[in-house]
């Protein structure tokens, strides 16, 4: 493979073996984030091995043993369990292997971190519910616990409760799998049937949004609910926008933009450069409102409209190509 001019090495030479070994591929967020790091492996000549994850913690902790065995020189763990990884992400770090992790806490000082500032991602979205529907009212609340983004927003959302007392959790509910959006929806009639009185849910992953959305149309009941999301893709954007949606808010990065930064990441520890203990990619608050205003229509769209949708200036070097989207 051709080598990066003017780069460091090992890629002045090129070649250079990466693997991206996620937990989940499925849904928008996933795959808009692995043609985000493939976007950003391409540009630096990297060869990036993608290992689809089908929410399998035995099938991923085996993937990072054939990564180790391929002779990658960087490995990005993109979300997991860390008590199936741990032990073979230190195996990899013995191996001399560069590792980073996205949105899982593998809880080892050489492994970096990325992850979209779960915590504030989570209190944009709850302020804007509070300013739409005040301090008092009955929720719904769609958790997975296990998962580092889900939980860290989970802080956020207990906290919350504690400062609004009259705010009511009524139902909780939530599933991870290769049909989230459909499980979850059936879980979310359920919760309705037996709680009519919700009228906000908190649902911060989309294909939780989206399950939620499914069930209050099913039901019929659209109009006296708001649901308030993490994530965003085009598929989204033209369900917040649409017509009667009671998806009214989200907060969300680019992913393709944090499937570049985590590339990045393990391309300057490759090179053995400085990277940060915690990478950060900042979210934005999207409202319907705000969407349907400016005429939104694709992620491509918004990247035009929000600066940082189409880059981020997180883990930069002058030798990587920046210039992706
Ligand atoms: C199952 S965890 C899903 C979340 O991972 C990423 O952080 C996305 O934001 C998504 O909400």
């Amino acid at each position: 493979a051709a080598g990066l001019e003017g780069a460091p090495a090992p890629f002045d030479k090129g070649g250079v073996k990466v693997a991206l070994i996620s937990y989940i591929s499925s849904g928008d967020f996933f795959q808009a984030y692995q043609a985000g790091a493939e976007a950003q492996a391409k540009a630096l000549g990297i060869d990036l091995r993608v290992f689809p994850g089908k929410q399998n913690a035995a099938e991923q902790r085996e993937q990072v043993q054939q990564a180790i065995n391929l002779g990658v020189q960087g490995i990005v763990v993109d979300h997991g369990l860390p008590e199936s990884l741990g032990d073979v992400v230190q195996q990899a770090v013995d191996a001399g292997v560069k590792v980073v992790a996205f949105d899982v806490n593998l809880n080892n000082p050489a492994v970096p971190q990325v992850e979209q500032s779960d915590h504030e991602l989570a209190r944009l979205a709850l302020e804007q519910a509070v300013k739409d529907n005040g301090t008092s009212f009955k929720a719904g609340y769609v958790y997975v616990a296990g998962f580092a983004p889900l939980d860290r927003r989970n802080e956020v959302w207990d906290k919350f409760k504690t400062d609004n007392p009259d705010v009511v959790e009524r139902a909780r509910f939530g599933n991870v799998s290769d049909t989230t959006a459909t499980s979850t929806a059936d879980q979310a009639k359920a919760a309705f049937a037996a709680n009519p009185d919700i009228s906000v849910v908190f649902a911060p992953y989309d294909e939780f949004a989206r399950g939620v959305k499914l069930a209050a149309a099913d039901l019929g009941i659209a109009e006296k609910l708001k649901i308030y999301s993490a994530d965003v893709s085009t598929a989204d954007i033209q369900e917040i926008v649409e017509e009667g949606s009671p998806w009214v808010a989200t907060v969300a990065t680019n992913p393709a933009v944090v499937g570049a930064v985590s590339v990045r990441a393990v391309a300057l520890k490759i090179a053995g450069q400085d990277v940060p203990k915690q990478i950060l990619v900042k979210p934005a608050l999207l409202t319907q409102e705000a969407l349907r205003q400016a005429g939104v229509k694709t992620i491509e769209e918004l990247a035009v409209k929000v600066p940082a949708f189409s880059a981020s200036d997180a883990v930069t070097a002058d030798w990587i190509p920046a210039k992706l989207f």
